[in-house]
């Protein structure tokens, strides 16, 4: 297993970008410390790949890591530094979908739509990939500033699964890090591979799941835009198009009853100030 991320593109730091220990001394663990960060980092992924562990490792705080369901429905934040920069770390409760219904869901969406976090870290787990590749082909739906972190390596290797990493990297468009997050490996790849998406921003080409058709791709534009005029300022108005041509209840009510605008002003308040959640798109 390689400690470095396979990165699409040359990494921001070159002469470091695979120096392990020079990286690891760039962190700094702040815990729950409160204050201004300069970036929001999402951690997002299927239930049980080591979400929790990765985000201990980095903010250096020690959240039980059982197995009891909905554990993670009340919301961990915690924050590091990394080089000159604070990082807010937000630990998403753990979804195999953003489609569906359940609470968990509803919550880990609506961050990433509407809380619209500069780094979104995905962990998958890399002895079941396929799986875990639907979640990260809808994250990248949302938001390209997206790194894959391809936990439970040491299972994967355990059960003689072999990844080709740069390929998936190179397919997705987007860095992809190869982990054993419980012993800590690729925690400092996984650092480099945050500052420069963070830095960066969505440099990569992401994967597109297929070509739309060009009629329904109109009708997306076309949507698109009426939302845009009904609610100034709402990000992410294209996927909020592709759910309402597909029917999705939940976004057509919220369109309906105006509360799509008042939930995107409640998520985006808390990149700076946690508050009370307003609500989900049900
Ligand atoms: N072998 C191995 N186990 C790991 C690794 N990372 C995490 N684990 C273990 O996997 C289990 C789940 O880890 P968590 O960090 O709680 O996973 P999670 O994604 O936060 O889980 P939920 O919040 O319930 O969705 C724990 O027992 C961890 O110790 C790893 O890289 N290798
Ligand atoms: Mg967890």
């Amino acid at each position: 297993m390689t400690s470095s991320a396979e990165l699409p593109q040359a990494p921001a730091h070159g002469a470091c970008a695979s120096c392990a220990v020079y990286n690891a001394a760039n962190l700094k663990k702040l815990g729950i410390k409160p204050g201004n960060y300069d970036y929001v980092v999402a951690v997002a992924g299927n239930p049980n790949t080591g979400k929790s562990t990765v985000f201990n490792a980095l903010t250096g705080l020690r959240q039980h890591v059982g197995n009891w369901p909905g554990k993670t429905v009340s919301r961990a934040e915690g924050g590091f530094r990394y080089h000159d920069h604070g990082y807010k770390l937000v630990d998403l409760p753990g979804t195999y979908s953003l489609l569906s219904t359940s609470n968990d869901e509803d919550i880990a969406r609506d961050f990433l739509l509407f809380g619209q976090p500069d780094v979104t870290v995905v962990v998958a787990d890399a002895t079941r990939l396929e799986r875990n590749l639907n979640l990260v082909l809808q994250v990248l739906e949302i938001t390209e500033r997206v790194v894959v972190a391809l936990n439970l390596m040491d299972e994967a290797e355990r059960h003689g699964i072999d990844i080709d990493v740069r390929h998936l990297a190179r397919e997705l468009g987007v860095p992809v890090v190869p982990m054993a997050a419980r012993k800590g490996d690729g925690i400092p790849a996984l650092l480099e591979a945050i500052e420069q998406v963070a830095q960066d921003g969505a440099t990569a080409k992401r994967h597109r799941v297929a070509q739309r058709h060009p009629r329904i791709e109109r009708a997306v534009r076309d949507l698109a835009r009426q939302l845009e005029r009904a609610f100034p300022g709402l990000p992410n108005t294209r996927w909020i198009a592709l759910r309402l041509l597909e029917g999705d209840p939940g976004t057509e009510r919220a369109v309906r009853d105006g509360t799509l605008s008042d939930l995107s002003r409640a998520w985006s308040a808390r990149k700076t100030a946690p508050t009370n959640l307003a609500g989900t798109l049900e």
